[in-house]
């Protein structure tokens, strides 16, 4: 198998926009393209592909991560106003890469370089001074395209390490009649999401998952899709196809092709919708929180029909 630097040193986008650019892929969402993804809207149909920001969440604690916990600060019982007035205030703590996110440019790196050549000592206690989260402010929005992979294959899920190939992403695709555009947003479900939720095992659903592998890095390429996101916890395959190497994949669409990665959300309800109506196409709009410099951002994306 090719190794993961030569498939980014190929498949770089480097200077592509500029030696300042620090947006990456999310550059092919053109205002034509984001007019034409609009007119996807037909029905009025709305789905949120965010999962819910709770205790009961996906983490293990693995990795430092938990499910985000909620605090209130304010319950409104003992505050004393004039006239009828009280009020209830919160706090959130969780990582924010607990749940439904956006990974940022600058959250992988390697050989001391992020995207665009931006140094990795960018990146300090303070957050990332080059590629944050916070540099997609203006939203990740445009053509969304679904491929469900196990139902295409009639199954309930993929199993964990299984390597999504482009041959399947291609036989899907065809399958549910899309023909891929410039700037699209590709959403793959690959039933991690319904394994979570018929199985309520965070432990178990951690130590690995179904995803893509390298060779859907070119696929990808080819297709100039703007951004990539699964149900999954990390898009990629783990363990993955490479021994030696952690989460290959990350480092090519991360580092080299600056592609943001959506993880963790939940494609259920509208890839029921898409098998009824065999629309696998919609308005896909997902702006992260604009936390300065910070390496992801929860969200909860919504797609339009
Ligand atoms: C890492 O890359 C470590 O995690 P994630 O799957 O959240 O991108």
């Amino acid at each position: 198998m090719e190794k993961f630097r030569a498939i980014g040193e190929r498949l770089s986008n480097w200077g592509r926009w500029g030696k300042d650019d620090e947006r990456g892929t999310t550059n092919f969402i053109t205002p034509e393209r984001l007019v034409a993804a609009a007119r996807l809207i037909r029905t009025g149909k709305v789905f949120d592909l965010g999962i819910p920001f709770g205790a009961d969440g996906p983490q293990s604690g693995a990795g430092g991560r938990i499910n985000p916990i909620l605090l209130v600060s304010e319950t409104g019982q003992d505050q004393e106003f004039p006239g009828a007035f009280h009020y209830a205030d919160d706090y959130i703590f969780m990582p924010l890469q607990a749940a439904s996110q956006w990974d940022s440019l600058a959250h992988v790196h390697y050989d001391g370089k992020l995207y665009n050549g931006f140094p990795a000592s960018s990146i300090g206690p303070r957050g990332a001074r080059h590629c944050g989260i916070d540099k997609q402010g203006k939203g990740i929005a445009g053509r969304g395209v679904l491929l469900d992979i196990p139902r295409h294959l009639d199954r309930k899920w993929l199993e964990m390490g299984e390597v999504i190939t482009p041959e399947q992403l291609d036989a899907c695709a065809t399958a549910a009649g899309i023909e891929f555009r410039s700037g699209d947003i590709l959403c793959i479900r690959t039933g991690w999401r319904r394994k979570f939720l018929e199985e309520r095992n965070p432990t178990e659903w951690m130590k690995g998952e179904p995803g893509i592998g390298l060779a859907s890095c070119e696929w990808l390429a080819k297709r100039e899709i703007a951004v990539v996101c699964c149900d999954n916890i990390a898009v990629e395959a783990l363990p993955g196809e490479v021994a030696d190497e952690v989460l290959p994949v990350h480092m090519v669409l991360l580092r080299d092709m600056g592609m943001t990665l959506g993880e963790i959300l939940d494609f259920e309800e509208l890839a029921a919708d898409c098998a009824a109506d065999g629309v696998y196409e919609f308005f896909f709009c997902g702006p992260p929180i604009k936390f300065t410099r910070a390496l992801g951002s929860p969200i909860n994306p919504l797609a339009f029909k």
